[in-house]
């Protein structure tokens, strides 16, 4: 018998190595908003952002290979192919929101994507683009021209991640608006395996690592609610918080409302019921 040796801590995962070529990735009820984790579990967010992680691996074979080897019965834990991680984070952005926003009114581009002017905050951009970024050990990751990411992973790399990366949220995007959930933005994280292969890794479309909002709510020229954690920011914006820990407490109701959210959020994209997942992971795979 052998053990789970902890290697990593994420602000809401854990991350194991169960031996030499595998994984377990174990994402927990945390939750966090305005980059601060809230003293408050989420029942069962972890096990919504998992079943939405496997579903999307099972989805986008044809697209990518992925490191997802198996759901664990506990639904909140999947065993990955260790891979050797890309130093990129290779996001995807369809709306001009957060960090593109903001770079989009102080350069009039992203990422060196020129864009035409006058478009509003939260507009769909005529085309989808890929907008790299460093991975900061602390504190936020930075946007980087493409010229930058080539040099860190390689020209032909690059290349192939700026079209998986396109692929997969074009993917991503065109099955959420068809339940009513715009996928603004997302991050993938892209390693490579014994053979050179590039394979989608961490978890992928999830709202932890997109923007998810609902469509019947869509109105450019402004910030946009998100899907999922809309009564955390109203709740923490009700109270005066200034945004550094620790966080408030949630309120029972605001607890209810926000994972009732991330179960829609699930049963909207996977076509499941949220308890049939629970007695049995593995439909999502299906
Ligand atoms: C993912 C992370 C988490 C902390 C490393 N298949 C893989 N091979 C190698 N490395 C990774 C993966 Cl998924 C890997 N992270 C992100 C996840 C807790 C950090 F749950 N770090």
């Amino acid at each position: 018998m052998s053990e789970a040796v902890h290697v990593g801590s994420g602000k809401v995962r854990e991350l194991y190595a169960l031996d030499d070529e595998r994984l377990l990735l174990v994402a927990s009820d945390r939750i966090s908003t305005f980059d601060v984790v809230l003293p408050t579990d989420i029942p069962d967010k972890g096990r919504v952002l998992t079943g939405l992680s496997a579903f999307w691996f099972a989805r986008t074979r044809h697209l990518c290979p992925n490191h997802l080897l198996a759901v664990r019965p506990d639904g909140r834990s999947l065993e990955c192919r260790r891979l050797e991680m890309l130093p990129i984070e290779c996001v995807v952005r369809g709306y001009l929101s957060g960090s593109g926003w903001k770079d989009y009114q102080a350069t009039g581009g992203i990422c060196g994507h020129a864009l035409a002017e006058g478009l509003l905050e939260s507009e769909r951009l005529p085309e989808p683009i890929f907008t790299p970024a460093t991975k900061a050990q602390t504190g936020h990751d930075e946007n980087i021209t493409h010229e930058q990411a080539a040099e860190l992973v390689g020209a032909e790399q690059f290349a192939e991640a700026e079209r998986i990366s396109l692929e997969l949220y074009r993917f991503g995007a065109a099955h959420a608006a068809a339940r009513g959930i715009i996928l603004a933005d997302t991050k993938f994280e892209l390693g490579v395996d014994d053979s050179g292969r590039l394979v989608l890794g961490d978890e992928a479309l999830t709202p932890d690592s997109s923007r998810f909002w609902p469509a019947d709510d869509y109105a450019p020229g402004g910030p946009q609610p998100s899907f999922d954690k809309q009564f955390v920011r109203d709740y923490c914006e009700s109270l005066g918080w200034d945004k550094t820990a620790p966080g408030p407490e949630l309120p029972d109701h605001v607890v209810a409302g926000t994972r009732a959210r991330y179960v829609e959020a699930f049963e909207r994209l996977t076509g499941s019921s949220f308890g049939d997942y629970l007695a049995e992971p593995e439909v999502v795979l299906r």
